[in-house]
């Protein structure tokens, strides 16, 4: 049909430092929770795939680990996560969160995606913590650093300005039909997702650097439909006896609430009823072992 808006299509990465609200991005993007969120850093470890479907667009949002310096093995393998997966998309949005000036760690980082092959959106984030006005000095400096780059003010936790982010994303994708099934909102297993709820109420839960070594993986997943019933059992990893104690709690009620929180979560997203067993294990130092790292981490 002539002069018939055509449909666009096509994989935008979410990139940026630890904490600066890309997976609140993502999920306000997606309409949905797909991404935890948490208020500490280095809470993704994964690349996660978000779908928004539009009659006029399709867009897989990838999020990412948060880049950042350590020299753990766990960490270095998020950073690579989100290397490799920023590679793929076909515009990147570097996400930043607002302030006066451009951080210089936020720098470095927009300098590595600006030399990748996308097209690079900036993404200031947190726009409810800093009076516009506030914002025009940070605005003026990335348009000088960053010629090529638009740049987009946003507020992912109120929603604010993020229409205005998709439109500008959509004109940068191709033209193309939609890649995924429109009534599919993520790339994720069910296995996944219960790893990662619960892993979000251990971050919530938990103070110290317990959440940072902590990773949590499903040993058993039965579905019984006809009993409305799905029947999940995680093992939790830790890195020391002390660590474990403190996750079970007196008379086990941390962990209690954890998979409490855990199961109303799962039984929300999944409609079923949910029974989740928790099995905590320590593995002295796994997050410096390459080989435990790659069978738990990420
Ligand atoms: N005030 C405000 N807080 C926000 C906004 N977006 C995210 N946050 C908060 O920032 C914290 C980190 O958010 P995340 O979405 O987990 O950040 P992330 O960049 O995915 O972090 P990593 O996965 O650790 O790299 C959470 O407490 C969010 O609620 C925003 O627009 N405004
Ligand atoms: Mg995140």
């Amino acid at each position: 049909m002539a002069g018939a808006p055509e449909h666009r299509a096509g994989s935008v990465v979410l990139g940026g430092r630890s904490n600066v609200g890309k997976s609140t991005l993502l999920n306000r993007m997606v309409g949905q929770k797909v991404a935890i969120v948490t208020p500490r850093p280095q809470t993704t470890r994964r690349r996660i795939v978000g779908i928004r479907t539009d009659p006029d667009a399709q867009l897989l949002l990838i999020d990412t680990p948060g880049i950042h310096d350590s020299s753990k093995e766990l960490n270095r393998r998020m950073v690579e996560v989100a290397r490799r997966a920023l590679a793929e998309g076909q515009v990147v949005l570097g996400v930043i969160a607002a302030g006066e000036s451009i951080d210089p760690a936020d720098r470095a980082v927009l300098e590595q995606l600006a030399a990748l092959k996308a097209r690079l959106i900036v993404v200031i984030n947190k726009l409810d913590l800093v009076p516009r006005p506030h914002l025009l000095p940070l605005i003026e400096a990335l348009h000088g650093d960053f010629p090529d780059a638009e740049i987009v003010p946003v507020s992912a936790l109120r929603g604010d300005n993020v229409e205005e982010l998709i439109a500008t994303i959509k004109q940068m994708l191709p033209v193309g039909p939609a890649l995924m099934p429109e009534d599919q909102y993520t790339d994720q297993t069910e296995r996944m997702i219960a790893e990662e709820s619960v892993r979000e109420k251990i971050f919530l839960a938990m103070r110290q650097e317990i959440p940072f070594s902590t990773a949590v993986r499903v040993e058993k997943f039965v579905d019984q439909p006809e009993r409305r019933l799905k029947s999940i059992s995680v093992l939790v990893i830790v890195e020391r006896d002390s660590h474990k104690a403190m996750l079970i709690g007196a008379r086990g009620r941390t962990l209690k609430q954890i998979g409490t929180a855990a199961r109303l979560e799962l039984e929300n997203i999944f409609e079923t009823r949910v029974f989740l067993t928790m099995v905590v294990k320590v593995e002295p130092g796994w997050t410096r072992d390459p080989r435990r790292v790659a069978e738990y981490g990420t």
